[in-house]
């Protein structure tokens, strides 16, 4: 049989194993799938960092609820191959292709209305990511494949009162040693903060913006001598700011 180059293509494409960032847990209590998210249909990532969709992901679904945290509060979010779980039974690339290496991130942006505030033009900043240990050589990645799909952070306790858009980004450097080959994976939840936090950032950043693609946490070659994914065991720094500290 001969294959054409877009019959390959669509091949290639249909068994590239992405991911999903879909729903939010708040202390072990399951929000439900979809449920105060902004999260693209399909899995497919964003790899141009000047894009609008760097915010919150490609426009997809959409919900009309805001999840209410407390500061301190244990938040999961759950990202999975497709929307709703594995493409299919024993699916081996759910909740991402073991391929896939990189950071984890959290970011807050303050809004007046979670349900309505658009994605774009919000002041952003970082408050979690699990990156890279240079002691196990395991990036954020594997304990979110670890967990079946869920990343786990503590929300910080001097987020002050009030709405966010809670951006929730996986970054996939397997194949970011080429300008462009970097793979964003992102979506909003829509929550409301209770409390009496004061925290107000002194610097935030714009999604598109915060983002060069040179950036030496995008444009990386993480295989390392042996042609292990481990970064030869240096450190790595993930790009955006430092997280908060409270
Ligand atoms: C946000 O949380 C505050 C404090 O718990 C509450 O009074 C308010 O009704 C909540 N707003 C929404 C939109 O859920
Ligand atoms: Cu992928």
């Amino acid at each position: 049989m001969k294959l054409s180059v877009g019959t390959i293509l669509a091949y290639s494409l249909a068994v590239e194993a992405h991911c999903i960032f879909q729903k939010v847990s708040t202390n072990g209590k399951d929000d439900g799938s979809l449920t105060g998210i902004r999260a693209p249909s399909n899995n497919n990532p964003v790899q141009d960092v000047n894009s609008p969709n760097m915010a919150c992901g490609q426009p997809g679904s959409t919900s009309q609820t805001i999840l209410n945290i407390a500061p301190g509060d244990k938040i999961g979010a759950w990202w999975q191959h497709v929307i709703g779980g594995p493409q299919f039974p024993n699916d081996p690339d759910n909740p991402i292709a073991k391929s896939h290496k990189g950071p984890v991130m959290a970011y807050l942006a303050k809004v007046d209305n979670a349900a309505t505030a658009p994605s774009s033009g919000q002041k952003w900043f970082k408050i979690w990511q699990d990156t890279f240990d240079t002691s196990t050589r395991k990036w954020g990645v594997a304990n979110l494949i670890s967990n079946n799909g869920w990343v786990y952070f503590d929300f910080p306790k001097c987020i002050a009162p009030g709405q966010y858009l809670l951006r929730m980004e996986t970054l996939a450097l397997h194949s970011a040693k080429s300008q462009g080959g970097a793979q964003f994976y992102q979506s909003c939840a829509q929550i409301n903060v209770s409390g009496s936090g004061t925290f107000a950032p002194a610097q935030t950043v714009s999604f598109p913006g915060a983002y060069k693609a040179n950036d030496p946490g995008i444009l990386i070659n993480i295989y390392g001598k042996t042609g292990t994914p481990d970064n030869d065991g240096k450190p790595y720094k993930a790009p955006g700011p430092d997280p908060i500290t409270c």
